[in-house]
């Protein structure tokens, strides 16, 4: 048993190294929310997913700094003397708002590990110790420059590749990747910007032997999703539309996926996370890591999840590099075989930086018990 005696807020920015854009936008800068959870023993940290927009989920950055200041932190005040099993029931008054929770449970499980000197690879029920690492890339200004990236990055070791698309571009795009490339694992990401009258790019898309295509249809769509994957041989992925063990559930039952990309930050923190994977275990349905251009306390926490037994295909848990010139933490850096370390010391076994963190700092703010 511990207990959260006082959290601290903190926004920061670090530039990225190159422009990221998605169908829903383009992120120049990772602009996200920390937590540092002091307990009786120890501090940990928690990184928020939500952005500057409520692009890729209704969470957000300021809300999310208000959900977490005005009902999560007081909630987890209000407990008292807890064990990580006890952190979920206590923010549980509070609907949905995943993102704001997953920052609080991940901070808690951080330190309460770190009080134990257990790693939280080891706490989660990882298998290996080093991940097999793929890479996102977004959508580039032409065919020429996606080549030229997909080609940088494959000579760093990356074990696949997954294409951003949206609607005009996408069988050109993936055509040229995939002729100058024939073997290598290749998917393609379309963030929800597809409808069900789209099925003839789908088809389409079924020519380039894919891994996967990921998020085509709204992320409230797993009827829709359900009779595409009925229309088309390569396999559908949901990231989006998997909130929760019980999501992944019913996407599975209802043959909405054959594959779920795991986001800890986006299904309400590393818990939840471990039983979205036990559930597409369960049902023999492959799993791997998302990412959201997490800093390196929030890649950690990805590694960890990644060494998991059911995340069989690579994931986007790609090096500090591929994000910033200088993260917050020391590095998480990619082997020329396309891996990356699981870290193993106490917690995350990583801590930010403090001349780092007060350089990229915009704003902080201390939370303590009435
Ligand atoms: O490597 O961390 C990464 C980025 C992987 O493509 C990626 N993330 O839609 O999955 C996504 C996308 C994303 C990025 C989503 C930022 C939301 C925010």
């Amino acid at each position: 048993m511990t207990r959260v005696r006082s959290i601290e807020l903190r926004l920061i920015g670090l530039p990225l190294v190159t422009p990221f854009r998605t169908s829903f936008g383009v992120e120049t800068d990772k602009v996200c929310i920390l937590a540092r959870v002091e307990t009786d023993g120890a501090a940990g940290w928690g990184e928020c997913v939500t952005g500057v927009d409520p692009g890729f989920s209704e969470e957000f950055n300021e809300g999310a700094w208000l959900a977490i200041r005005d009902h999560l932190a007081p909630a987890l005040f209000r407990a008292g003397d807890l064990e990580p099993e006890g952190v979920e029931p206590a923010l549980a008054a509070v609907r949905g708002n995943p993102m704001a929770k997953a920052t609080l449970v991940n901070a808690f499980l951080d330190a309460w590990l770190r009080e134990r000197g257990e790693s939280l690879a080891s706490f989660l029920g990882a298998d290996r110790e080093r991940v097999a690492c793929g890479v996102s890339v977004g959508i580039a200004p032409s065919v020429d420059a996606l080549l030229e990236q997909v080609g940088d990055y494959l000579a760093e070791g990356y074990r696949r590749i997954k294409l951003k698309i949206e609607p005009g571009t996408d069988v050109e795009r993936v055509e040229a990747v995939r002729a100058a490339y024939p073997d290598i694992l290749l998917s393609v990401d379309a963030n929800a910007a597809y409808s069900l009258a789209h099925v003839e790019v789908f088809r389409a898309l079924d020519a380039f032997d894919l891994l996967m295509v990921e998020q085509p249809l709204h992320h409230e769509d797993l009827v829709e999703h359900a009779a595409l994957q009925r229309q088309i041989r390569t396999d559908l992925c949901l990231d989006e539309s998997i909130r929760s063990a019980a999501s992944a559930r019913a996407a599975i039952e209802l043959g909405a996926c054959r594959i779920v990309n795991i986001k800890q930050g986006r299904v309400g923190g590393l818990l939840e996370a471990v039983r979205v994977h036990d559930a597409c275990r369960a049902a023999g349905v492959p799993v791997w890591c998302g990412g959201m251009l997490e800093t390196g306390l929030g890649r950690a926490a990805n590694l960890a999840l990644a060494a998991l037994p059911g995340f069989t295909l690579p994931g986007d848990t790609s090096a500090s590099a591929r994000y910033f010139t200088e993260d917050i933490t020391d590095p998480h850096v990619l082997a020329t075989d396309g891996t990356m370390a699981v870290t193993t010391g106490p917690g995350l076994g990583v801590e930010p930086r403090p001349d780092r963190l007060e350089a990229c700092t915009l704003r902080t703010e201390r939370l303590a018990p009435p």
